[in-house]
C-alpha cells in the first residue's frame, strides 16, 4: 500500500514537471491537457446541420440556442445581448452576441472570441452563377465557435488562473459584396462593433483577447496580423510561443500576413482590449482559403488537424496564466 501511494506521488510529480532538459534556458510547461479535434469537428458539424446560420433565419435562432445550451451544460454562465443593428442594405436584425463566462467572479479575465453568423452570399464562388447562394460556413463562423465549445468542454480540467469569456459575436460576415456598400468596412463585424461600445457588464474589462476566425481550414497559415501587432504585440510574441510549445509552429510561422478588417479592430479601437486575430493567410490566392466566401466552405473541407493546432496553442497560452 505504502509502495503504491509512493508511485501515486511520483506519477502525479511527473505529471506536473517541465520539460527542461538539459540546457540551462528556461523552458515552459507543457500543457498536459489534450484538446480533442474530434470532440471540436463534432462541434462544426452540429451547427452546420442547422443550416446556414443567416441572420433572421430559424437555422440562427436554432444555432444560438445551441451553442447557449452547450456553454451551460459545460457549467459556464451564459449572458446574451440583443440589439437592433441596422445593415448597409437597409434591413434590420436582432443581433445575438452570446457570452459565455468561465468563473465570472473573477477580476482578472481574458477573451476568446469568434463569429457564429453565417455569411447569405457566396461572392467569391468560382462559380458566378452561385455569388447569391449563403455560405455553410462550416470554417467561416462554425470553426472558432467550435474550438471555443472545446476549451469550455475542458476549462474546469484545465484550471486556469484566469476567468474567461468565450464571446460569439453576431452579424460579423454581413458586410456588402464588392461594389455594393459603403466602401469603408463600416458593414462588417456588427456585433462586435455593438458589443465593443455596450459590453455586456458595466464596466468590464478584460487583459486581453484572441479572435479565431476561419481555424478549420487544410493547410491553413496562422501569421501576424497587421492590427494585432499594432495593438497587442506582446500577446501575439506569447500566442506564437505558445504555439511552438504546443507543436503546432509550423501552422504559426513568425512571419507577417495583412491587415484584416474584422472583430478584433472594434475591441482593439473602441473596447481597447488588445486583442489577437488567429486568421489564416494561405500563400496563394484568395489568401483567407480556397473555399472562403464559396459554396465549397463545408464540413468536408474542414481538417480536424487545424483544429488541433490552434486548440492545443489556446490551453497552452491558458496554462501559462
Ligand atoms: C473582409 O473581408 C473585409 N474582412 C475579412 C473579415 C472576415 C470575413 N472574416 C471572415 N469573413
Ligand atoms: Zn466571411
Amino acid at each position: 500500500m505504502r509502495h503504491l501511494l509512493l508511485a501515486a506521488c511520483l506519477a502525479l510529480f511527473t505529471a506536473c514537471g517541465s520539460n527542461k532538459t538539459t540546457s540551462d534556458t528556461p523552458a515552459t510547461d507543457t500543457c498536459r491537457v489534450a484538446f480533442s479535434a474530434d470532440s471540436a469537428f463534432a462541434y462544426v458539424k452540429a451547427q452546420c446541420d442547422f443550416g446556414p446560420r443567416l441572420p433572421g433565419s430559424t437555422a440562427h435562432q436554432r444555432c444560438g440556442d445551441y451553442i447557449a445550451q452547450q456553454f451551460k451544460a459545460f457549467g459556464l454562465t451564459v449572458t446574451e445581448q440583443t440589439a437592433p443593428l441596422a445593415a448597409w442594405d437597409g434591413k434590420t436584425f436582432t443581433c445575438r452576441n452570446i457570452i459565455a463566462s468561465y468563473r465570472p467572479e473573477m477580476t482578472d479575465r481574458v477573451i476568446i472570441c469568434a463569429h457564429w453568423d453565417s455569411r447569405p452570399w457566396a461572392d467569391a464562388d468560382p462559380d458566378a452563377t452561385k455569388h447569391d447562394l449563403p455560405v455553410m460556413a462550416a470554417n467561416d463562423g462554425a470553426s472558432g465557435v467550435a474550438v471555443m465549445l472545446e476549451i469550455a468542454r475542458l476549462a474546469a480540467t484545465l484550471n486556469p488562473a484566469v476567468g474567461i469569456d468565450f464571446i460569439c459575436f453576431d452579424l460579423e460576415d454581413y458586410g456588402a459584396p464588392e461594389g455594393k456598400g459603403p466602401g469603408d468596412g463600416s458593414d462588417w463585424c456588427m456585433g462586435s462593433t455593438y458589443w465593443s461600445g455596450t459590453p455586456h457588464k458595466a464596466d468590464y474589462n478584460a487583459r486581453y483577447g484572441v479572435l479565431l476566425d476561419m481555424v478549420g481550414g487544410r493547410d491553413a497559415r496562422f501569421k501576424y496580423e497587421g492590427y494585432s501587432m499594432k495593438y497587442a504585440s506582446d500577446i501575439v510574441a506569447r500566442l506564437w510561443d505558445a504555439a511552438r510549445t504546443a507543436g503546432a509552429a509550423d501552422y504559426f510561422p513568425t512571419t507577417d500576413g495583412g491587415w484584416i478588417t474584422d472583430d478584433h479592430v472594434p475591441m482593439n479601437e473602441i473596447a481597447r482590449i488588445p486583442t489577437v486575430d488567429v486568421i489564416p493567410c494561405y500563400d496563394s490566392e484568395p489568401a483567407f482559403g480556397p473555399t472562403w466566401h464559396t459554396t465549397h466552405d463545408t464540413v468536408e473541407a474542414i481538417d480536424p488537424a487545424t483544429l488541433q493546432a490552434v486548440g492545443q496553442t489556446l490551453l497552452q497560452l491558458l496554462s501559462q496564466e
